[in-house]
């Protein structure tokens, strides 16, 4: 096996390919038809197709092989048979991720959540849900809500990605200027190891000081080390009022002092502060015909989203705000949302631009952790470079067809990115390595929250140290058993040692570190 997708990436001998008798097993361990997708005894490929390809249509697995186990005790017998069998794995939830960690490199197995759908219990007086892996997070909200409580975690994909990839990315989204990160939220998970071990840690307790805390190591290390099968999380109550504004800015600088006013004059009842750029706007009227909520047109815009339980108070405090920012000339223009549809209209600006994004061909993507006052710098910097190197012009005859930066301001991280008309290696060489070197200069994150996957594997000597790499390694090696093999004069080990360590790795090779 190559893959013209990952050219420098081999697959690993040492995993075996999947049999009709793998196919068996899986087929009487699950039971039910749609809990087994067999490309490897039937001719499957359509039905496959869905999980072989990312969100994006960037990455291309070829798994013959899906599996959706309905229950915690399904999923350790198919990972320890994988495990024992030496199968590699890739754990998917709703395949909504961007760093092309969700799909298969090569032939990997594909163990997907989506049957594992259940809201377990959730606590009026506390606030703690338990739900099973595969609870879609809009499910998860719509629940909440009914119970006068809130998801402490949003973003653009919550139609489709499920709270377990949620916790296994880490995923930061548009509240954690609130409600902070998963990694303060989830108070417990449920996850099984490659050797079929269930580790039980659903803890629904906010405080338990006893031991490492071994659940953070779940959180964000994409189905490397186990899969997690349940998660415990405390969750706010639903705010009674939660209102929107939307800005038209003149200069980053003044988007900074907008930030800051934010920060002061709405302080406690500030939920979100997302930046779009000129260009990232352009592009949502562009693919949605809607006519944008300002007159004039600006290079900078801002949504601000404030969440409290008094709506006289905080629309009150919200309009004085938007006087003072506007007397200050810190704000060209704005609008507040009158009413819940202008309230959905004016987020779909902001996160319409993943969308938009997707209908230009193919788009290189950098979300990072910069400074705060060099923010958009890389944005203009990536701009002037491709422009100088003669990718960017004025007319469809040059491959980049739009460089745009929007994200999440609170959480000073940048969304960068390169659309063009198809992925072209001359455009991606003129970013990469370039790009991290910029980050690293400024001590920044090259993932700030899509993760590693396989697309930012090869860079995470950007933003992590030799030292903390090889601890993360000693950690894989732990969770994804090491079996060691003496063997004397074989032609697999060189004449220095006669051991050789064979790591099984089956939990989503090719990745993350
Ligand atoms: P998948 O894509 O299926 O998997 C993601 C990774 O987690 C893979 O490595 C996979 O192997 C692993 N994984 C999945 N489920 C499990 C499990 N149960 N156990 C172990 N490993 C598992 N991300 C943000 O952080 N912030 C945003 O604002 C944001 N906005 C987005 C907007 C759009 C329109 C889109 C398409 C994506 C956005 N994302 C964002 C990225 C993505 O939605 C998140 O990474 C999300 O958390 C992935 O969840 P998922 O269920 O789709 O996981
Ligand atoms: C966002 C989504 C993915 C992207 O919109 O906040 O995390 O880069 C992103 O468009
Ligand atoms: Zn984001």
């Amino acid at each position: 096996y190559t893959s013209d997708a990952y050219p420098n990436i081999k697959r690993d001998p040492k995993f075996a390919e999947i049999s009709a008798d793998d196919v068996k097993f899986f087929k009487e361990l699950l039971g039910s038809e749609s809990a087994v997708i067999d490309g490897v005894t039937t001719d499957a490929t359509d039905d496959l197709e869905p999980f072989n390809s990312d969100w994006m249509r960037k990455y291309r697995g070829h798994t013959r092989l899906v599996l959706k186990p309905g229950s915690t005790e399904e999923v350790s017998k198919v990972l320890k048979y994988c495990n024992d069998r030496k199968l590699a794995v890739v754990p998917q939830g709703g395949n909504t991720g961007l760093v092309g960690g969700s799909v298969p490199v090569f032939d990997e197995i594909v163990v997907n959540t989506s049957r594992m759908n259940k809201i377990r219990s959730f606590d009026a007086a506390s606030g703690v849900l338990v739900a099973d892996a595969g609870v879609i997070l809009e499910t998860a909200d719509s629940y909440l809500a009914e119970r006068e409580h809130l998801f402490p975690l949003d973003l653009g994909a919550k139609g489709s990605c499920h709270i377990g990839g949620n916790v296994s990315t880490n995923a930061g989204g548009l509240r954690l200027l609130r409600y902070g990160s998963l990694h303060g939220t989830v108070l417990g998970l449920e996850a099984v190891l490659p050797d079929g071990t269930i580790v039980e840690s659903l803890s629904t307790l906010r405080k338990n000081n006893t031991g490492y805390d071994l659940k953070q190591l779940f959180i964000g290390s994409e189905g490397t080390i186990g899969l997690v099968t349940a998660v415990s999380i405390i969750c706010p109550p639903r705010p009674k009022a939660v209102n929107v504004a939307y800005f038209g800015l003149e200069s980053f600088e003044q988007v900074q002092q907008a930030y800051l006013a934010a920060k002061g004059q709405l302080s406690e009842i500030l939920s979100a502060f997302e930046l779009m750029d000129g260009r990232s706007q352009g592009l949502v009227i562009e693919s949605t015909g809607n006519k944008h909520p300002l007159e004039g047109e600006y290079p900078f815009y801002c949504l601000i989203e404030t969440s409290g339980s008094n709506s006289e108070h905080d629309m009150a405090k919200l309009e004085t705000f938007l006087e003072n920012v506007m007397g200050e000339g810190i704000v060209a223009d704005g609008v507040l949302a009158q009413d819940e549809t202008q309230f959905q209209a004016l987020w779909r600006w902001r996160e319409g631009i993943t969308e938009a994004l997707s209908h230009l061909g193919g788009t290189y993507k950098y979300d990072v952790s910069i400074p705060l006052s060099e923010l958009y710098q890389l944005v203009e910097d990536c701009k002037a470079r491709l422009t100088e190197k003669g990718f960017v012009g004025d007319d469809d005859s040059f491959p980049v067809r739009a460089v745009v930066g929007y994200g999440h301001m609170g959480d000073s991280n940048l969304h960068l990115n390169v659309a063009v008309r198809q992925y072209n290696k001359e455009v991606e060489k003129a970013i990469e390595p370039w790009v991290y070197e910029w980050i690293q200069k400024r001590n920044g994150s090259i993932s700030a929250e899509h993760g590693m996957g396989v697309a930012k594997k090869e860079y995470i000597g950007y933003s992590q140290n030799e030292t903390m790499v090889k601890l993360m390694k000693q950690l894989k090696a732990l969770y994804d058993p090491v079996s060691i093999f003496l063997s004397l004069n074989s032609s697999r080990c060189d004449h220095h040692t006669n051991v050789i360590f064979w790591q099984n790795g089956i939990m989503n090779p090719y990745k993350y570190i």
